[in-house]
């Protein structure tokens, strides 16, 4: 039998598609019997309490006048050299490059010899936007440049992160591992009308107004203000309803937006939700507009529910959403596409129902845990293996 490894796992801890792949595969890799320390500064959300191989350690960050800001970087890299040193980490597989990749490097250079391998995931806007900033980009090269192995959710990311971080393709290879969901957790209801009943119960019980889903973290990359737009236009053709699930930056543009409009009782905003898949599980769409996403994560759990999707034709949400067949996607300036597509759902339930079928197939052909935590782990050994050959 192989060795069990003891693994550290950094991520946001945050609502976000990041932090929720990190604790899954973290959690995922516990039940496979490898010990898993989170270092984060604050408990993951999705970090289930009872798992017994999974260790929570908190980052934290002490303020001094004469600090800009508080230095998160320096105490995430002093934390990670205790939590190695202390617990004997085989290998750290950080989430998010800026400034994981970056503070993981600094733990290795200080503990030299006693150094973990290092694996990196890359999310998105850390290389889309944040990374290949002026301000983040010599480090976050050369963070992810010697990691001993780079994965991203989507071909689309993997290019990206060659093209604008300038990386050598040869050098720094980057393996495409999708994100995954849990199935059991998104799945279509037993009886999709009592399901359409319970997010009706949000407004007057009327199950006959169609009801569009968005669920983010409301940054302006998601562009929700404009999924109150897209509501707006369905109207003019076909009653439908707006749920709101997140909370962010732009939450306060979309209150505005919905009050401009005069759509207030046509739109309930949520806020944040622990659990959302049984309101998920009834709604006509799901609407995903965002200006670029590597994968769309929220979409996904869409899909496994049976619900079809129409999103923006950007990043990797083409290898998300099979357009025609589980969803549609429409040019990511074109608004009036996007409201056609959803009105043709919304007004043809025969449509919406044979392509909610077969997002529900394809995500079980293409998204399941196993498969990937299967890739995961096989990468963890692989990258062991190589550190412990000579020269
Ligand atoms: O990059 C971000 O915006 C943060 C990140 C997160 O923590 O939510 O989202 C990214 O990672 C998710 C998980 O891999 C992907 O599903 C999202 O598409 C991606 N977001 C963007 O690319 C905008």
């Amino acid at each position: 039998m192989e060795r069990k490894l003891t693994v550290g796992v950094v991520c946001y801890p945050t609502f976000g598609g990041s932090g929720i792949v990190a604790t899954e595969i973290g959690q995922a890799m516990a039940r496979r019997g490898h010990t898993v320390h989170v270092i984060s500064h604050d408990v993951p959300r999705r970090l289930d309490a009872g798992c017994r191989r999974v260790i929570f350690h908190q980052v934290a960050t002490r303020g001094y006048p004469v600090f800009p800001q508080p230095q998160y970087a320096l105490a995430l890299a002093s934390k990670l050299v205790s939590v190695v040193d202390y617990e004997g980490i085989d290998l750290l597989h950080v989430h998010y490059a800026v400034p994981h990749a970056t503070s993981a490097w600094m733990a290795r250079e200080v503990l030299g010899p006693r150094a973990p391998a290092l694996v990196t995931t890359l999310h998105g806007t850390d290389i889309t936007l944040v990374g290949s900033d002026e301000s983040y980009l010599p480090i976050t090269r050369h963070s992810i440049a010697v990691s001993d192995a780079v994965t991203v959710p989507s071909a689309f990311l993997r290019e990206a992160t060659w093209d604008r971080l300038g990386l050598d393709r040869a050098q720094t290879p980057i393996e495409v591992v999708p994100n995954f969901v849990d199935v059991e957790r998104y799945a279509p209801p037993a009886d999709r009308h009592a399901a359409a009943a319970q997010l009706a119960d949000l407004w007057d019980g009327d199950t006959r107004v169609p009801v569009l889903v968005h669920v983010s973290n409301f940054r302006a990359v998601k562009r929700v203000p404009l999924v109150v737009e897209l509501l707006r236009r369905v109207r003019q053709t076909i009653p439908a309803r707006l749920l709101l699930i997140g909370d962010g930056p732009e939450r306060g543009r979309v209150e505005a937006r919905v009050r401009r409009l005069g759509l207030r009782e046509h739109v309930r905003l949520l806020g944040q939700q622990e659990r959302f898949e049984s309101l998920l599980a009834g709604a006509a769409a799901f609407v995903l507009p965002s200006e670029t996403e590597s994968f769309g994560l929220a979409a996904l759990e869409a899909l496994s529910a049976g619900v079809p999707v129409v999103a923006s034709q950007v990043g990797g949400l083409a290898e998300v959403v099979r357009h025609g067949e589980t969803g549609f996607l429409a040019a990511v300036d074109d608004v009036d596409e996007m409201a056609g597509y959803l009105v043709r759902l919304v007004s043809d339930r025969a449509t919406a129902e044979t392509m909610g079928r077969a997002a529900r197939k394809d995500v079980l052909a293409r998204f399941r845990e196993g498969p990937m935590i299967d890739r995961y782990e096989a990468l963890y050994r692989a990258v062991l293996t190589a550190r412990e050959r000579p020269g």
